[in-house]
């Protein structure tokens, strides 16, 4: 009996040593993630949603969701997409902090505002 007791024990010993060796590692980096991405559905000849804050270095995509295409178009003409086809998307990296408006040259109605702050 004491000797199965002391085997039992030994397997025991040898089971907890490898599950600790193959235990989970720490891998990576503590790093915070530098950008991040927001999105920005194009459907009922609008941009939901139609204002948006987000940070530098965020990438914004478009989705038009909409069987009739648009586009993207920044009011100063800086940025902007070709025209979108439904389930076409645009994607724009927003580097620099302050207040972009933008429209759908298809449909001057469409308009919308993004937001860049520094984070
Ligand atoms: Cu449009």
């Amino acid at each position: 009996m004491k000797t199965n007791l002391s085997l039992i024990l030994l397997v025991a010993i040898l089971l907890a040593a490898c599950g600790s060796a193959t235990g989970p590692t720490p891998t990576g980096t503590s790093s915070p993630i530098q950008s991040s991405e927001a999105k920005v559905s194009i459907a009922n000849f609008a941009f939901d949603p139609s204002v948006l804050t987000i940070t530098t270095g965020t990438t914004v995509t478009w989705t038009n969701n909409d069987t009739v295409a648009h586009n993207v178009t920044s009011d100063d003409g800086a940025w902007g997409s070709n025209s979108l086809g439904k389930d076409e998307t645009f994607s724009f990296t927003f580097t620099k902090p302050g207040t972009f408006s933008y429209h759908c040259g298809v449909h001057p109605s469409m308009k919308a505002t993004i937001t860049v702050v520094a984070p």
